[in-house]
């Protein structure tokens, strides 16, 4: 689907919202998170929820001629999802409010394509306040994801009143139903029912999801808070800046090698805070489809995405589609729970709990971290941290462990950010040492765990 993703075509003409501007004669400050990126940082876990008619054709990628009567849960409980992800350790959760058929999980007035033309709950129903308040009630982070493709809604493609339509939607999922944390434009596109090509005005719209909710993150290409990570795979770049350049990719849906290489690996120096989130499904397809049963990602493969993900200095957002009964499969919550026990098992103990820690500038842009075990202990797992809230700096790093026969290499990479989870062969060390060899500006103290 990454390539179709890339077919967003409209909206070129748009300018970006910039980054700080620079008063003059004053040095740049580095960019550094607001307190909403920082707290979306630190929730490593987000669940995404793709529903719609989709679930009821068996498709990926609906047409907007489905009935609406074809949307018919039999036994939808909002709360098993919430309830699912909460014991997995997630701590929010984005739900398809609009696909890019056009069909609204809410009574909307914009169109009559929506739940309220349904049969489910006898036409009364709005999944989105049911989902809403299943976040609530489990303690996650509610957040939406509406499409600006829409192949349902007659204005689609002629842009002025398609624009009013969208913030009219907008408006409403974001005054309705209390805070929304994170509001999600995706980058996909393709032709109107009208054969014409919306253009966006992306400015605009990005303001006014800032005065309805300003604590939310926006996520899209382009942010202008949260950045998409250039693929579906779950993988963020092994190089990876929450920073970026803003010029690069000033709106969603370009392509090209250097968009693609911003959104993986983000832009060293960059001036605007725009880290990346790494979405991806639990199975082949983001909506559900029975045929998949037997390719639900296990559990090991969940850790594994969340070493390439949150271990690289992004956050994951895994997609797990619920049935057409409304429930998320048996399968997919085992292997959810699954991993969790492992990621619980795997950093249970942290072998340098109660060491003695030294931290040293040995330059403007280079710094070194020492960090002797309480115990000689065999090391499996490096947890390092930078102090993001200042900003990121760390380019360049390399970790050496104190064995009985000395200083040994353990392992060597680019950025930290966040966190950075590094995986060596266990090796059996007194103490480890961090060596910054290149810095974006002055390194700040870093933070090392390390486990089995
Ligand atoms: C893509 C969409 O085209 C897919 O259907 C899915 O919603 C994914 C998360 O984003 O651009």
């Amino acid at each position: 689907m990454s390539i179709d993703r890339r077919r967003f075509l409209a909206s070129l003409g748009a300018a970006a919202l910039a980054g700080p501007r620079l008063v003059e004669g004053m040095a740049p400050r580095p960019p550094r998170p607001t307190a909403a990126q920082l707290a979306w940082q630190r929730d490593e876990l987000a669940m995404f929820i793709h529903f719609g008619v989709n679930t009821f054709t068996d498709r990926e990628w609906g047409d907007g001629k489905e009935s609406p009567a074809i949307f018919a849960p039999t036994a939808l409980d909002a709360r098993q999802w919430a309830h699912t992800a909460r014991a997995a350790g997630f701590k929010a959760m984005i739900l398809t409010a609009k696909h890019h058929d056009g069909f609204c999980l809410w009574p909307t007035a914009t169109t009559t394509h929506s739940v309220a033309s349904s049969r489910w709950r006898d036409g009364q129903g709005d999944l989105v306040r049911e989902f809403v308040e299943a976040c609530r009630a489990e303690g996650l982070k509610p957040g939406l994801y509406l499409s600006p493709w829409d192949q349902n809604h007659p204005t689609y493609g002629d842009s002025p009143r398609y624009t009013a339509v969208y913030e009219a939607q907008l408006t409403e999922l974001l005054t309705r139903y209390g805070a929304i944390h994170e509001v999600w434009f995706d980058g996909a596109n393709g032709e109107g029912p009208n054969g014409k090509r919306q253009v966006y005005d992306w400015p605009r719209t990005w303001a006014l999801v800032r005065r309805l909710q300003p604590e939310a993150v926006m996520f899209s290409d382009a942010g202008p808070d949260v950045r998409w990570i250039g693929n579906e795979r779950g993988v963020a770049g092994e190089t990876n800046w929450s920073t970026v350049d803003p010029a690069i990719v000033p709106v969603p849906g370009m392509t090209g090698d250097e968009v693609m290489r911003s959104l993986q690996q983000g832009d060293r120096g960059g001036s605007v805070w725009r880290p990346g989130e790494t979405d991806v499904s639990i199975r082949p397809g983001w909506f559900y489809h029975a045929a998949q049963d037997e390719r639900v990602r296990t559990a090991d493969d969940l850790v594994e995405l969340y070493f390439t993900s949150v271990g690289r200095n992004s956050k994951l957002l895994l997609n797990v589609p619920p049935t057409r009964a409304g429930l998320l499969h048996a399968s997919d919550v085992a292997s959810l729970l699954g991993m969790r026990s492992k990621l619980d098992v795997m950093f249970a103990t942290d072998l340098a709990r109660g060491a003695r820690t030294t931290w040293r500038a040995t330059g403007a842009r280079t710094a070194e971290l020492e960090v002797t075990l309480t115990a000689p202990a065999a090391v499996g797992i490096i947890d390092l941290r930078e102090p993001i809230a200042q900003g990121q700096a760390v380019a360049r790093y390399r970790v050496e462990g104190r064995t009985a026969a000395g200083w040994q290499p353990l392992a060597e990479g680019t950025t930290i950010g966040y966190r950075r989870l590094v995986r060596v062969a266990p090796t059996r060390v007194e103490a480890l040492r961090v060596v910054v060899g290149d810095a974006e500006g002055a390194p700040g103290t870093l933070q090392l765990g390390c486990y089995a």
